[in-house]
């Protein structure tokens, strides 16, 4: 079998990062062979090509084919997997507005060019920013495609959640499970501590043990860590978070495509699940079963909790009007 895979913002960071690990077999594993299609703009071709000849440096046993492109039909055409990295970033004086504007203009041409070129299985993962409200574009522009093929990444908040937890508790990452991100892939995130389990069992009464105060510790430490921690990774590194997002970015999609075997963190489309507004690309506790992102329902949402998920909804609510009112929805 050979997986198709679209990869734009292919030549910029986490694109870059994204390429070798695909080829490799991390996404799909050991038996799958992939197809790439690396698309850009045509500022970024040339170094997209670079990396093509690279990728052919790599004398990847897995990698069938490299094809770079700046026209979306070509570059989506028969894509299985595509994952949308590329997007315009906030310059100096722009408003939030300017950068949904701007964004709607390279989400919804591709979500249309998904639509009557790529594979009729087609899953994408929005990673670039807005990436909740970028898929939300995508979505509405991909007529006939379901919307429950298209999902933001919050996976790299997880994985940082996920670590924090590990380093507090003194435990390896691997035995800290359920630790959920709600909401929208930005500051108003809210990592969920309240399911989490260490080695199995509920990491409530360890957490204790070691902060003392739980909610306080959550509320100055925790939290704020996980939400600013690109900020945090700018600041020490000089540079973006890119090979974690690449690596989460991996996660996520093998996760789609290969199941989960707990819970995890994806930006899904929601059906109304925990009062969230219907169609929004939200990020909710997710178990992938047959291909699949499913929301993990039933769980308790205390009052505290619950207020916490509706800050970070209710910005997403905004920037769903701000993109209606600009007729980009
Ligand atoms: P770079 O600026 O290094 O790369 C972006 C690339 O996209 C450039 O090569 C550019 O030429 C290309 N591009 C721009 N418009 C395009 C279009 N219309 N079609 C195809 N390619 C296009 O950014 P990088 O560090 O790779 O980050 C990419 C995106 O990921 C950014 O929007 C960033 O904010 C976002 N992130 C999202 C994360 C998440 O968890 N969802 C975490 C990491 C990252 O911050």
């Amino acid at each position: 079998m050979t997986t198709t895979i679209t990869i734009t913002g292919a030549s910029g960071q986490i694109g870059y990062a994204l390429l070798f690990r695909i080829a490799a077999g991390d996404l799909l594993g050991p038996d799958e062979k992939v197809r790439l299609r690396l698309l850009e703009i045509p500022q970024g071709l040339g170094a997209a090509e670079g990396a093509a000849l690279e990728l052919q440096d790599g004398a990847f046993g897995l990698l069938e084919h490299v094809e770079v492109t700046d026209d979306v039909a070509v570059g989506f055409d028969g894509c299985d997997l595509a994952l949308l990295v590329g997007a315009r970033p906030r310059g100096p004086g722009m408003e939030r507005g300017d950068l949904l504007a701007a964004n709607g203009g390279i989400f919804g041409p591709q979500g249309s060019a998904i639509a009557a070129n790529a594979a009729s299985g087609v899953r994408v993962t929005v990673v670039g920013n807005p990436a909740n409200t970028n898929a939300l574009i995508a979505s509405a522009s991909a007529d006939g495609v379901p919307a429950d093929r298209f999902t933001a990444l919050t996976r790299l908040d997880e994985n940082r959640a996920r670590a924090q937890l590990a380093l507090t508790l003194g435990t390896p990452v691997h035995t800290v499970r359920r630790v959920p991100i709600w909401g929208n892939h930005s500051a108003t995130q809210f990592p969920d501590v309240s399911h989490a389990t260490v080695g199995g069992k509920p990491a409530r009464e360890a957490l204790e043990q070691i902060v003392g105060d739980v909610p306080a510790w959550l509320e100055q430490t925790f939290i704020p860590r996980v939400a600013k921690r690109g900020a945090e990774i700018i600041d020490v590194r000089g540079s973006s978070s890119v090979a974690s997002a690449a690596s989460a970015t991996i996660d996520h999609v093998r996760d789609w495509v290969r199941g989960t075997e707990d819970w995890t963190s994806a930006g899904v489309v929601s059906r109304g699940e925990y009062g969230v507004p219907e169609g929004l690309v939200c990020s909710f506790p997710v178990e992938a079963v047959d291909g699949q992102w499913r929301v993990v329902e039933g769980l308790d949402v205390d009052d505290w909790a619950r207020a916490r998920i509706d800050a970070s909804v209710a910005e997403l609510v905004e920037e769903r009007e701000a993109v209606r009112s600009l007729g980009l929805l």
